[in-house]
């Protein structure tokens, strides 16, 4: 089990520091094995290194990490705030809290599971420009899940040919993003597709009146020049719905923070996690989504992607624990640490003056996936907000992507209904949207609820 930074027994003492929890094996499991390796793992990541040195002196102790508590083989490290050089951003951070550790031989298991910075700290970050509210102001309020696609195939689609699939989805549902590898390639040049769709798009919002939203990938050399080139073609086109997506881990969280800081860019940020999954699905070396989140929050994303409740094809199963519908929760079992449902729990808390980010569940779902998706998420108290986007389970449908996207869109609209949200249980659930899709000129819905590999969750 894990207890969280803030609910440890002397965080009061501590709360100025910088306290990081890790999880190691050492020797062996005994109390003072682990104390012992936690010693270690202080020192390479302070002061210190692996033999005591002369050079040390009175001033230098000042920066040494000290063990704030130890729980099993469950370590909490205070490091002074100032070893932070925040002039550095976020790439000094990682060198303090997630740096060579990582590689000590001694250590048999290291697994970063989260962070606590003090608000002296989190106040010199400027956390999301639009956040939660930001989002659905632009979406004009509306009450329900946004619902979004990534175009696919992924890759290979000229620019034109992208920016029809693009509009097929708009015509019916909210956001429509590039894919984490799309950029700039020669055969999808990015000037092209984003003309193509935002001329698209702006049309569609001008006959229907809805607002839409494209994420548009500037993951490249010079990201914050790259978001400039994109506003002002936005400007020039005088279409407005876009969002800067980034491939947050790929490009680095000083990258994301540096976007935030453009006083003239006035567009929100959307992050891609790819390539998280190489750090955060080892269970002996590497860290907790959890750790990122939190800092992806300080930098300023206003969309972030958490996962999907284990609905989709990125995650096991995620069950609905009653630890995880505590707000403050005093333990919580350590595999739950990067639940799609504990993430957006910290995405959304009160948090110093940082807005809440949106949270983005994309990965393998399918309109059947959405309504466990609004279950869970209106659970912990987040009620609609939330981002959800398909792309095979949109453009795998046989009536094509516009019949997919309307797919997708109708059971945001049904499960927000307040017959819908009347009914208390799964078997309910299951009996009113399957009887919803079964009425005549539904049989879009039907098709998607009956496909083999989609099928509803309720
Ligand atoms: C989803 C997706 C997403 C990942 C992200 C993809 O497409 O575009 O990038 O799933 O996962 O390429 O796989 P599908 P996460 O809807 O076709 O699955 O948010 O967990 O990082
Ligand atoms: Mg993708």
């Amino acid at each position: 089990m894990y207890t969280p930074i803030e609910r440890l027994e002397n965080f009061s003492e501590n709360k100025d520091a910088i306290i990081i929890a890790v999880q190691i094996s050492f020797k062996s499991d005994s109390e003072e094995d682990i104390h012992e390796g936690l010693v270690e793992l202080a020192k390479e990541t302070s002061s210190g290194t692996w033999v005591d040195i002369t050079t040390a002196n009175a001033e230098s102790t000042q920066a040494d990490a000290w063990i704030v508590a130890q729980k099993g083989n469950i370590g909490y490290i205070g490091l002074p705030p100032e070893n932070w050089d925040i002039s550095a951003g976020f790439n000094n951070v990682w060198a303090n809290i997630g740096g060579n550790y990582f590689g000590l031989y001694i250590l048999k298991k290291a697994r970063f599971l989260d962070v606590y910075f003090p608000p002296s700290i989190v106040r010199q970050f400027p956390g999301p420009r639009f956040g939660i509210d930001g989002i659905y102001e632009h979406f004009g309020n509306m009450k329900r899940m946004i619902a979004g696609s990534i175009v696919k195939p992924k890759m290979g689609l000229s620019a034109v040919d992208w920016a029809i699939v693009a509009e097929n989805v708009f015509w019916e549902a909210d956001l429509v993003k590039d894919d984490e590898n799309l950029c700039n390639q020669t055969f999808c040049p990015w000037k092209e597709r984003f003309t193509e769709t935002m001329t698209r798009q702006q049309k569609i919002v001008d006959e229907t009146g809805r607002p839409k939203m494209y994420s548009h990938n500037i993951t490249t050399r010079d990201i914050v020049g790259r978001a400039h080139e994109v506003q002002a073609l936005g400007d020039e086109l005088g279409a407005p719905g876009f969002s800067f997506m980034i491939d947050g881990v790929i490009a680095g969280l000083n990258e994301v923070q540096l976007v935030r800081e453009q006083d003239d860019l006035q567009h929100p940020i959307y992050i891609h996690r790819a390539m998280h999954g190489a750090m955060t699905r080892g269970l002996d070396f590497g860290m907790t989504f959890l750790v990122w989140a939190k800092m992806f929050r300080m930098a300023g994303a206003d969309y972030l992607h958490t996962g999907t409740y284990g609905s989709g094809k990125m995650g096991e199963r995620e069950e609905m624990e009653d630890v995880l519908l505590q707000e403050e929760p005093e333990e919580i079992p350590v595999d739950l640490l990067d639940s799609t449902m504990y993430l957006n729990r910290w995405l959304t808390k009160k948090w110093e003056h940082l807005k809440p980010v949106l949270p983005m569940a994309s990965g393998g779902l399918f309109p059947g996936a959405l309504p466990r998706i609004r279950r869970y998420n209106g659970a912990i108290g987040n009620s609609f907000h939330i981002g959800c986007n398909a792309g095979g389970g949109i453009h795998g449908h046989p009536d094509g992507t516009r019949v997919g996207a309307k797919s997708f869109q109708e059971v945001t609209e049904i499960v927000e209904t307040r017959e819908y949200q009347a009914l208390k249980t799964d078997n309910d659930r299951m009996k009113y949207l399957v009887k919803y899709a079964s009425k005549p000129g539904k049989e879009y819905l039907k098709w998607a609820f009956d496909r083999k590999e989609w099928g509803i969750l309720v």
